[in-house]
């Protein structure tokens, strides 16, 4: 038996039965435990500093940044911290990079600093990663930080002091898969992350709670507790419950994830009563199209493609995209956790420092628009988004316009004042005209990535989205109906911009259907084409119908939701010059969702 595991294992049983953990908890006598529940104000009380900070960094940093994204000079694919898994390494084999971590560059204080000049309030660093290896000194075992390397530091407790000299709220994600404890789950070659069952489990949980514990009580005031790898069988919704009522016991201002339960995609409401573990949703690697209207959450990004540190991975996002991303998140009302993969020297790599200090610079000035706001009352700005305060309406201009007139539509309050948020004391113009104000811009952008522009309201944001204005043929003849420029009827369909879709989407329900109006100065025939999207298995029949004219399609699969094709149709013949309303039913919806929509042409045949 591997000498560590050995050690490790017998030292966390012992400890266990000592610190009178033995008790499991009700979840392992098969019972599922009533989740606490605490009243709205509770809620929002304790929320609070999480939902004001809107940004925080997460770190991703272990044994893995040692290979670094290769094995025996092999490349190995996927992200840097799962190459114990990709890469098929026995424990006996993998735990020994534990005897050459030594981040001898690894500068706590300079971490932190990095962190708070981001703009950035709070970090969320791996305690422990799914292949066991511990970055604090831990009681329960001693395959960590402190026990096994040379380093012989606790990484934790440095950071935990410069967290709080640089006012960085401190949080840990902790993994509840573990592919190093001989309880955690039977060794599952060449797949750690499906192993079967350990009927040894009870005692890894047990062990789990008591590192959570010392992690709660040994560095300082805690944020967030952010699980992960909650999908192994072992594990349950239950036992989520259990360990969810235990730690907000300890100490109850403590936020915690919804990965502590089975629900990752559930996402926790606003409201007090809830059934599922965890008090905020976590997309990963995407941002919600509409975000999650009345939930908490949280969208969790890489700023290349891996978590942990790739030597080889250089597929850096531009800062404008991890600018945009965080304006977008916020305008959606979520917070953006942004990660950073530290090398096994300890350093955060030049490429993220850059990106960061970039951001912070934007932050700087322009944090006012980003903290504590809320979500935007604009259902879509074609030039960029919208945070809100009270009284405030923060426009984040992407976009800057050509000919100088901002335009805002449905805007019903009257606007107070309107300047840039870089120069508050030169008012800037603001007339209306049909329900849509403009509001007049210097003629460039101060900001190529984001100007703000400030709009002083009275009373809350009252936004009727007009009707989209009746669309014109092309010089060609042609008309163009654009899926963004759509008028939606029914609760679920909704436009998708970015991440190859600019469609609409999550056409889940067959009964909501899509319009356009749009006008001809002559009669003429036309043949219609429809530009669609739909991954195996999805699809369904569809009409398509100009006043008494009707078209019938059927979705063919195109293999997935951005692989847009465009089917021919057929012909329809409109005899007057007027306006005209097109409309897409389904008749029917196979799988998921009957099609993503881009445009629908209608191209003259005469
Ligand atoms: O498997 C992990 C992965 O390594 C990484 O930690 C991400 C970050 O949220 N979470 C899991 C994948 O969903």
């Amino acid at each position: 038996m591997r000498p560590s595991r050995r050690i490790s294992a017998t030292l966390s049983v012992g400890i266990i039965m000592l610190a009178g953990f033995a008790r499991l908890p009700p979840a392992h006598a098969g019972e599922t435990p009533t989740l606490i529940q605490e009243n709205k104000e509770q809620r929002d009380q304790r929320m609070k500093w999480w939902r004001e900070a809107r940004f925080g960094m997460f770190v991703h940093w272990g044994l893995y940044a040692i290979p670094a994204g290769e094995w025996r000079g092999k490349a190995v694919g996927s992200i840097g911290e799962w190459i114990m898994n990709n890469a098929h390494i026995p424990v006996a084999e993998y735990e020994q990079l534990a005897s050459q971590f030594n981040p001898v560059k690894f500068d706590a204080r300079q971490w932190a600093r990095t962190i708070k000049d981001a703009g950035m309030e709070y970090l969320v660093i791996t305690s422990k990663h799914h292949d066991g290896f511990c970055l604090f000194d831990s009681r329960q075992g001693d395959y960590n930080v402190v026990k096994a390397t040379p380093f012989k530091r606790d990484v934790l407790e440095e950071l935990s002091a410069a967290c709080k000299e640089e006012g960085v709220t401190l949080c840990f994600y902790h993994s509840i898969m573990d592919w190093h404890h001989p309880d955690a789950q039977a060794p599952g070659f060449p797949n750690y992350s499906a192993a079967p069952p350990n009927p040894n489990f009870p005692r890894y949980a047990a062990y789990m709670r008591g590192q959570l514990k010392e992690l709660l009580a040994n560095y300082g005031h805690i944020g967030i507790l952010w699980f992960d790898g909650e999908w192994i069988g072992d594990w349950t919704e239950a036992q989520g419950i259990a360990l969810y009522n235990e730690l907000r016991a300890v100490q109850p201002d403590l936020i915690i994830n919804n990965r502590i339960g089975k629900s990752r995609s559930g996402m926790q409401g606003m409201s007090a009563q809830k059934t599922s573990p965890g008090d905020y949703g976590t997309p990963e690697q995407e941002i919600p199209a509409t975000g999650i209207p009345g939930a908490d959450w949280e969208s969790c990004m890489t700023m290349n493609d891996t978590w942990g540190f790739k030597k080889n991975d250089q597929h850096w996002k531009s800062t404008e995209t991890l600018m945009h991303n965080l304006v977008d998140i916020a305008s959606k009302g979520g917070n953006f956790l942004l990660n950073v993969g530290p090398t096994a020297e300890g350093e955060m790599p030049a490429a993220s420092v850059e990106r960061l200090a970039a951001i912070g610079k934007w932050m700087k000035v322009n944090g006012d628009s980003i903290y504590a706001t809320g979500p935007s009352p604009f259902a879509r700005l074609p030039w960029g988004r919208c945070t809100t305060k009270p009284g405030k309406l923060f426009l984040h201009v992407f976009k800057w316009p050509k000919d100088g007139k901002l335009d805002v539509p449905g805007l019903s309050n009257k606007v107070s004042n309107a300047f840039l948020l870089t120069a508050p004391s030169s008012p800037l113009k603001v007339t209306e005209s049909e329900g849509r104000k403009a509001i007049s811009l210097p003629a460039e952008a101060p900001n190529a990535i984001d100007t703000v522009v400030v709009l002083q309201i009275e009373g809350e944001p009252n936004v009727t989205v007009p009707a989209p204005a009746p669309k014109k043929a092309e010089a060609d003849g042609s008309v163009q109906l654009l899926g963004g420029e759509a008028a939606l009827h029914g609760g679920t369909i909704r436009y998708e911009e970015g991440g190859g879709k600019d469609a609409l989407g999550f056409w889940t329900d067959p009964k909501d259907w899509v319009s356009w109006e749009f006008t001809l100065d002559k009669p003429g025939k036309f043949e219609v084409g429809i530009s669609l999207a739909a991954e195996k298995g999805s699809g369904g029949e569809y009409a398509l119908t100009v006043r008494s004219q009707e078209l019938s399609g059927e979705v063919a699969e195109t293999g997935s939701w951005s692989s847009f094709v465009t089917e021919k149709l057929g012909k329809i013949e409109l005899a007057a010059a007027g306006k005209y309303t097109l409309a897409v039913k389904p008749r029917n919806k196979r799988g998921i969702a009957v099609m993503n929509l881009r445009t629908v042409v209608l191209k003259p045949t005469e």
